[in-house]
């Protein structure tokens, strides 16, 4: 798949990735089965927090659900094909020169899958993740904003690692790049939320919710150290792409269970009062 000056071209089409997803069954139940799990995640959430009335209860809600919204939204863009593609990686990667047999098709192409449609959804719902996490810290506005910030470069930054073909080691600056970002997340999970936690009253579940996070986290960045697009150690796309999806069930849908599960049984402790974020300073009317 060269073009007349030597570039690498993407030129499987959308249709023969959606045929492959489709036919590769550990390839394609590592993203159905999480369009599954998110769904029913969110029809039980709605049902949990039917009765939640308090604002800042029910924006704690709102954001741990997002996550599963978006996750909906990230495997559907998975399955339809539109945001995998396959790519040449660059000379020293160890899959430099591989092909790929598509599923469906039949058809043999040089390179091979990238599922980059996760680093771009990520990007939309680990926000959600660390506003829940700051909310139950109890913690202030530029905390939340600096730890979102972040967040989304971390996850840009991800998707341009997987997405560089010109150079191996452009390849890993984008990593090492990600991995900084993340590092200013964690300091503000392990050193400066917890302070606030201890304050909020809450740091019993903002601990085990931070440690589930931190390991998951940690789990991601090394999963794409050595899957197919990194060291290719499990060169596999299949079998890498279970990893993201298994520790996607856990930081997803656990987490956010546990978020949704522990407000709901302490409004007394996350209630900020029934005026709690209004844009308006009048005061309800009594009747
Ligand atoms: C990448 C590769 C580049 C280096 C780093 C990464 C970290 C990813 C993380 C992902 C977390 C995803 C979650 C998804 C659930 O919705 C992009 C793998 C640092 C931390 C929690």
């Amino acid at each position: 798949m060269y073009n007349p000056i030597g570039q690498t071209v993407l030129s499987v089409s959308q249709e023969a990735m959606f045929e492959h997803v489709l036919n590769d069954v550990l390839l394609g139940s590592s993203i159905y089965v999480n369009i599954a799990v998110a769904g029913l995640s969110l029809l039980l959430f709605a049902f949990l927090a039917r009765g939640v009335t308090d604002p800042r209860a029910q924006l704690i809600v709102v954001s741990a659900m997002t996550v599963s919204a978006v996750s909906i939204v990230s495997y559907t863009g998975l399955a339809s094909g539109l945001t995998i593609s396959v790519i040449e990686m660059p000379d020293g990667h160890a899959l430099a020169g591989a092909t790929t047999v598509l599923e469906g098709t039949g058809q043999e192409v040089d390179g091979t899958i990238s599922l980059w449609g996760r680093y771009l959804t990520w990007a939309f719902s680990t926000p959600f993740i660390l506003i829940a996490l700051g909310l139950l810290a109890g913690t202030n506005l530029t905390k939340i904003f600096t730890a979102v910030v972040f967040d989304v470069g971390i996850m840009i930054t991800g998707l341009a690692a997987a997405l560089t073909t010109s150079s191996h080691m452009m390849r890993w600056s984008w990593y090492v790049i990600s991995c900084t970002f993340l590092l200013v997340v964690f300091y503000i999970l392990l050193v400066e939320w917890p302070e606030d936690a201890k304050r909020a009253g809450t740091a019993e579940i903002f601990n085990l919710l931070r440690n589930l996070t931190v390991v998951l986290w940690l789990g991601y960045t090394v999963w794409w150290a050595i899957g197919n697009e990194g060291l290719a150690l499990i060169d596999d796309v299949a079998l890498t792409s279970w990893g993201y999806s298994a520790f996607d069930l856990v930081a997803k849908y656990l987490f956010s269970f546990l978020v949704i599960r522990y407000t709901i049984n302490n409004i007394d402790t996350i209630s900020a009062g029934e005026s709690y974020g209004s844009t308006t300073d009048v005061a309800p009317a009594d009747d």
